[in-house]
């Protein structure tokens, strides 16, 4: 191809390659390239018209890894194979084909263009596979299944944003293909803006471009899609244990003050007796806006409030905005611009932006000084008794959504444009606030929450959707997006429950606490000015079912501490779209069931609109019981189902072992050692770990936990139960044990008698 005919440059043929022990490097007519083997599921791709590659330092943690490959030249390719994948690499124009071991096709570049440049703009062209699907990319409105559309990464603060809307505030440039039975993974990492394309306007090609930067992608294959969601995260890192005490309820709004009524809202929640563990103090903390402040009228003694709250079993977390009020009276700002800290003009003028407190300068947290300089000031808080931090408004955003190209980041000393900086913005400002934490905070397990990210935020912070609406239609998105999230190893996400822009009708409400009840991130937040939005805010009824659901999380949570540990180990997360284990189900990705989603491995939740009584489910195959009931029913079916407003539809896999507690007021309150271990009858094996430790500290990663593994033979009818790690003492020294779906009339555990229990447990109250 000509490039000057076409105003298109691609590599031309192969004039070099010289081979080492981790991969193969080389020179095209027109760009160098390096092909990297990670491991053998996992294979990079760099190509540049520079001689010098300039890859994302944020995202990748992991370093190839000595695995054997070969390389052998043929006439007219080269063959480059690990124990997973076969990489074709054509001579005469550098068109790469990757197939599995069995040597079928994962995905090919397109012919004469597959990789190219159109001035400073890289792309990647794959020719579209029959009946492709495409799943992930992270925050994405729209449907589970991509193929046909195409979308922006460009990190934006985007209010009320509608539920097709693009881009939101983080990019995560990570998706899996899927066709023929086979799924591979790409993960292009360039932080630059960038578009995927899915086979939308055109029936060809799905590709992936970028505005400037390499062609730098990550290529993985695994048999299934969890194995690339793990693969994936051994690049970019796994999500460690949070603390105990966010996985319980939390409550926001914006804001909640003075002091006196932020008491009055840890009180009632006692009074009420509907478990809680968090609040939240957003903007109006501060004086003017200006963080590392408290408003001396609204919070007169902060440390004493916090005190107080804490008392009641609660934790603290305090919001986080980037932009530093311009103000020579105010020390963060004067700091910040003596040690040069700020993001800059090229002619070394610090940048100002207008956020809440007016004109601002924004730390530069592309600079290791500066996170250094951020994690420290954090102490402002950590003395006064803060548990946690929320970092908002960091794509970064500022009035009029718009930061001049030109304005410098330092990029580990690169200096690099807003163009390339601006998506990684938000995901350095976390890791900074969680360094803070980690060094700062006597020992305790950091809790960020995060608007802004890139890959690899899971390794800082928990992520929640930004300014939501008070919807049905952003109550069924949000689910998508939680578990789109999840595709691209952010397991610890959620939603604002109730939606944050608008007032919530009463029966809205309860079904999105309902259903957050299964969702990582357990929050309810809202706008300035909305209505109230706790859960007696709508009336006696609803008060009466969010607190049912509240006190069921708090059940629930064996099991979902349980399912933390094992996604900190296998990256998978809790919230898994059903294109996960039902990968190639074709009614999985059916607009009418893409809203369903299996949380904690076994229970399948149907996330229904407030207003419907009967719903369509789609049982996929396999035995399921009604959560609720015990009911036993048929998979691979699509049924019609009741769904009253108290009563989401879940349904427990068969096989499960559910490990549950009794209820607590929160996380860290007194313990009845009792667990109650409920089976499903299923098939075979099954096994349920539980998993615990001090929920606090992180001795977990020195081993200092307990494992107790419940193993269930359903051929011959035999239960074991194991300790299998005992280097933390175990809260419980009761299990009781619930059989569903099977008649035991005589029961015993390594000889001893046990007591059997048909009854249902309806697990609401
Ligand atoms: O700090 C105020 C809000 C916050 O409550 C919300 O959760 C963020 O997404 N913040 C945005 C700033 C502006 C909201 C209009």
């Amino acid at each position: 191809m000509n490039s000057n005919k076409s105003n298109l440059l691609v590599p031309g043929q192969i004039t070099n390659e010289k081979l080492s022990s981790t991969g193969v490097s080389g020179k095209t007519e027109n760009c160098y390239f390096k092909l990297t083997v990670y491991n053998e599921t996992s294979i990079r791709v760099q190509v540049s018209i520079k001689s010098e590659f300039s890859p994302n330092p944020y995202s990748v943690i992991a370093s190839p890894e000595e695995v054997k490959f070969s390389w052998e030249e043929k006439n007219d390719h080269y063959v480059l194979k690990t124990k997973k994948i076969e990489l074709i690499l054509e001579k005469d124009n550098f068109r790469l084909i990757f197939k599995n071991s069995s040597g079928t096709i994962l995905s090919e570049d397109a012919a004469l263009f597959g990789i190219n440049w159109q001035g400073t703009a890289v792309s990647c062209y794959k020719k579209l596979q029959q009946w492709e699907k495409f799943i992930g990319l992270g925050e994405k409105t729209g449907g589970l299944n991509r193929y046909g559309q195409t979308y922006t990464n460009w990190n934006t603060d985007h209010f009320g944003y509608g539920t097709n809307a693009d881009p939101l505030y983080l990019s995560l440039p990570f998706y899996i293909g899927l066709h023929h039975d086979n799924c591979y993974g790409i993960f292009f990492d360039n932080s630059h803006k960038s578009t995927f394309n899915f086979g939308a306007g055109n029936n060809r090609f799905s590709y992936f471009t970028a505005e400037d930067g390499d062609l730098d992608y990550y290529f993985i294959h695994e048999k299934n899609v969890g194995g690339i969601i793990s693969a994936y995260t051994t690049l970019t890192g796994k999500t460690p244990m949070p603390p105990k005490w966010a996985l319980g309820y939390q409550q926001c709004r914006y804001s909640y003050y003075p002091d006196k009524e932020v008491i009055r809202l840890a009180k009632t929640f006692r009074e009420k007796e509907i478990p809680a563990d968090t609040i939240y103090l957003d903007i109006h903390h501060m004086e003017e806006c200006k963080v590392f402040t408290f408003d001396k009228k609204r919070f007169e003694k902060p440390t004493e409030l916090i005190k107080h709250i804490k008392d009641l079993g609660f934790k603290v977390v305090v919001i986080l905005d980037p932009g530093i009020k311009v103000d020579e009276d105010y020390p963060p700002y004067t700091e910040g611009n003596e040690q040069q800290l700020f993001i800059k003009y090229p002619d070394g003028k610090n940048y100002e932006g207008q956020v809440w407190p007016g004109w601002c300068a924004f730390p530069d947290f592309t600079k290791p000084e500066t996170r250094d300089w951020w994690a420290e000031k954090l102490n402002f808080y950590l003395q006064a008794g803060v548990d946690g931090f929320w970092t908002d408004m960091n794509e970064p955003a500022t009035w009029g959504q718009t930061i001049p190209d030109l304005v410098q980041f330092n990029y580990e000393g690169q200096i690099a444009s807003h163009k390339k900086s601006r998506n990684v913005y938000g995901l350095q400002m976390a890791r900074s606030t969680n360094n803070g934490l980690a060094n700062y905070h006597q020992g305790k397990r950091p809790f960020v929450l995060t608007r802004s990210g890139f890959a690899g935020i899971q390794r800082y912070a928990a992520v929640w959707t930004g300014d939501n609406v008070a919807s049905d239609e952003h109550m069924l998105a949000g689910v998508r997006l939680v578990n789109s999230l999840g595709l691209g190893g952010i397991s610890f996400a959620g939603y604002d429950i109730g939606g944050f822009v608008g007032n919530t009708q009463p029966k809205l409400f309860a079904r999105w606490i309902a259903l957050a009840t299964f969702c990582p991130l357990f929050r309810a937040h809202t706008m300035i000015n909305s209505n109230a939005s706790e859960p007696w805010a709508f009336g006696e009824e609803v008060e009466q079912i969010s607190k049912n659901y509240i006190r069921l999380r708090y059940k629930l949570l064996p099991l979902i501490y349980t399912a933390f540990y094992k996604s900190y180990q296998s990256g998978i997360p809790l919230s898994k779209s059903l294109s996960i284990d039902y990968s190639f189900d074709d009614k999985v990705y059916h607009g009418a069931y893409e809203n369903q989603y299996l949380f904690c491995e076994h229970l399948l939740v149907a996330a229904v609109e407030s207003y419907k009584e009967i719903t369509k489910i789609y049982l996929p195959e396999g035995t399921w019981y009604h959560f609720f009931t015990g009911e036993k029913l048929d998979g691979d079916q699509e049924l019609l189902w009741e769904c009253p407003i108290e009563y989401l539809p879940v349904f427990v896999k068969a096989g499960a072992i559910l490990p549950v507690q009794s209820v607590k007021t929160h996380t860290e309150d007194v313990k009845d050692g009792q667990i109650n271990i409920h089976i499903y009858k299923g098939m075979g094996l099954s096994e349920q770990l539980i998993y615990e430790d001090d929920g606090k500290s992180t001795a977990y990663q020195k081993s200092s936990f307990s494992k107790t593994l419940i193993r269930m033979d359903f051929t011959a009818n035999k239960l074991s139960i194991e300790k299998i790690a005992a280097n933390y003492e175990s809260e419980y020294h009761t299990a009781n044990f619930f059989f569903h779906g099977m008649q035991l009339h005589k029961a015993s555990l390594a000889g001893k008698k046990l007591e059997i229990s048909h009854k249902n447990v309806a697990f609401l109250d």
